[in-house]
């Protein structure tokens, strides 16, 4: 399978002005499997024992859902460790890609990215719709598309509607529902109304969907024996949009950095904000003090490339 492009036009189209684009077959199967395999053994073995896998009866009966903390149990934050296909997968050049296009810009920089696992009976997934935008910026979502913010989410199971499937409504409906630019319901008949426009994001392994913080969508419950659903949200945004953010990788020192540095391109590291080659930020003295924090990290280009030697 290429790297390079994996999206169409018609993609970029759908995701600036319905909100949401599917991408079946994103990804292979070879790609998948090695990395619900880490899901397994992080959060499938020990889930399976935690719970009856019963759907949850009682609060399946809430008619328009509530957050609720435990529907963000299970979740881990980048970078991961495991198979270097699910460390690398947030970086993946496709990803980048399709988000460079979506916002039309050329650099864009990973600002999420976590793992979710959820299962049947472990809690009422039941959420109302919302759009994400509350704790990806303290503004709103801009009216441009560039300074926007492309979040992709990542199925490493089959999802049908018994599975929890994300429930969302195309920004045409949205807009005629409630009015166009709106970002809240908060009233019940809102949400019905919504309701009444949704689609399921039903799909297979591999499969992923592209939508952003100004989306109207639901998680569901899952309502199947035993059943469970293995996502991973990747979120980028333009460079320099200091507008939108959500993890600060920069923050996160004693996390699992050294297998990023030795497998990613350039390309790749400038998205979690490392200059490129030939940038000048790296002089002799940030060049060895670097390469001193991460010995493993082939930063040959970095040194042959650099124009600053003092
Ligand atoms: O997991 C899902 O399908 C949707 C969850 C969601 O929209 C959220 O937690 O913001
Ligand atoms: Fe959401």
């Amino acid at each position: 399978m290429s790297n390079a492009i994996r999206h169409s036009p018609e993609d970029i189209r759908l995701w600036q002005h319905e909100g949401f684009a599917i991408m079946p077959a994103f990804f292979s199967r070879e790609e998948i499997e090695p990395i619900f395999a880490d899901y397994e053994q992080v959060y499938g073995e020990p889930h399976r024992n935690a719970t009856d896998g019963e759907p949850n009866r009682k609060t399946l009966k809430t008619p328009l859902g509530k957050f609720n903390n435990d529907q963000f149990r299970n979740m881990d934050t980048f970078p991961y460790e495991g198979s270097p296909e699910l460390m690398m997968l947030s970086l993946h050049p496709a990803l980048i890609a399709f988000a460079r296009d979506a916002l039309g810009v050329q650099k864009v920089q990973l600002y999420q990215s976590h793992t979710w696992a959820k299962f049947t009976g472990l809690t009422d997934y039941e959420q109302p719709f919302h759009c994400d935008f509350g704790n990806h910026t303290l503004t709103v979502p801009s009216d441009n598309i560039a300074e926007r913010a492309v979040d992709i989410v990542v199925y490493f199971t089959d999802v049908t509607k018994e599975h929890g499937a994300l429930h969302y409504v195309t920004k045409s409906d949205s807009n005629q529902i409630l009015r166009p630019g709106a970002i809240a319901a908060s009233e019940e008949n809102q949400q019905l109304a919504l309701r009444a426009k949704e689609k399921a994001m039903t799909c297979k392994a591999g499969d992923i969907v592209a939508h952003g913080i100004d989306t109207f969508h639901r998680g569901t419950n899952l309502t199947i024996k035993n059943g469970y659903r293995y996502s991973m949200t990747i979120g980028y945004k333009a460079t320099g949009n200091h507008n939108v953010s959500y993890h600060v990788w920069q923050a996160a020192t004693g996390r699992n950095w050294t297998p990023i540095f030795e497998m990613a391109t350039p390309e790749q590291l400038e998205c979690i904000g490392i200059p490129l080659p030939g940038d000048p930020y790296w002089t002799n003295r940030t060049l060895k003090l670097t390469q001193s924090r991460w010995p493993n990290w082939n930063m040959k280009q970095y040194f042959e490339q650099a124009i600053v030697n003092q």
